[in-house]
């Protein structure tokens, strides 16, 4: 079976609960769609789970976006269009001072997995994705030509531009996202909030929870659609 997950933020433990919920097994594969750390007590020991577990994927999220950009800036004496500030405001220092404390190579080793993981995934007509995907046009051949012409800010960080959009696209299959806990997708839209439920809507689908506010972590199964809820 195929599952997808999304925004841990350091909650190993929540992660664990919802590696038995869904009964993960070698056979299984698991998609974590961003924001594997920061603001949760165990960032690292997320992110290494993932690393070392040959049948998970991780795809970006802004808060890897913001370590990787945060370590360039610092080995590379360059200032990123990210702000160290803003990556500490949002939870990002202790998550810097413990990469700080590792040993060469294994801050080697994780700036190398953080570098090499894609922003997106297509499986058939499902594309994962964190932030979101914002079309420029009703009229697609593919995914991949909607998928090709997103920029990185928007598949990382979009919010309202894309919660608002119509979405009226021509493509069979679906977006599945995190990055905005649902009950914030509801309140943008003026929606009834019903906070760690996944959010349905056409072609969108977001699966953040918002565990680290109240809700709950979400995973959900791509070959029967079943959802998994950890409080
Ligand atoms: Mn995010």
């Amino acid at each position: 079976m195929i599952y997808v997950t999304a925004d841990i933020h350091g909650y190993y433990e929540a992660f664990l609960h919802l590696l038995r919920e869904i009964d993960f097994s070698q056979r299984d594969f698991l998609y974590v769609i961003g924001d594997t750390i920061d603001k949760g007590p165990e960032s690292f020991r997320v992110l290494e789970h993932i690393m070392n577990t040959e049948n998970m994927e991780l795809i970006l999220g802004n808060h890897e976006e913001f370590l990787l950009e945060g370590l360039k800036s610092r080995v590379y004496g360059k200032r990123n269009f990210i702000d160290m500030e803003l990556w500490f405001k949002h939870g990002g220092e202790e998550t810097f001072e413990e990469y700080n404390r590792m040993s060469a190579e294994q801050q080697q080793r994780i700036f190398r997995f953080l570098s090499t993981r894609p922003l997106y995934q297509i499986l058939g007509s499902t594309v994962l994705v964190h932030g979101g995907v914002i079309p420029k046009k009703k009229q697609y051949s593919s995914w991949r030509e909607l998928m090709e012409e997103q920029d990185r800010q928007t598949l990382l960080w979009a919010k309202e531009e894309f919660l608002m959009h119509p979405f009226d696209i021509n493509l069979e299959g679906r977006v599945i996202f995190g990055h905005t806990p649902t009950s914030e997708i509801q309140r943008v839209r003026g929606e009834k909030q019903t906070p760690g439920v996944v959010w349905r809507n056409g072609k969108r689908m977001g699966i953040d929870g918002g565990y680290l506010f109240g809700g709950r972590l979400i995973a959900i199964c791509l070959d029967n659609d079943r959802i998994y809820y950890v409080k």
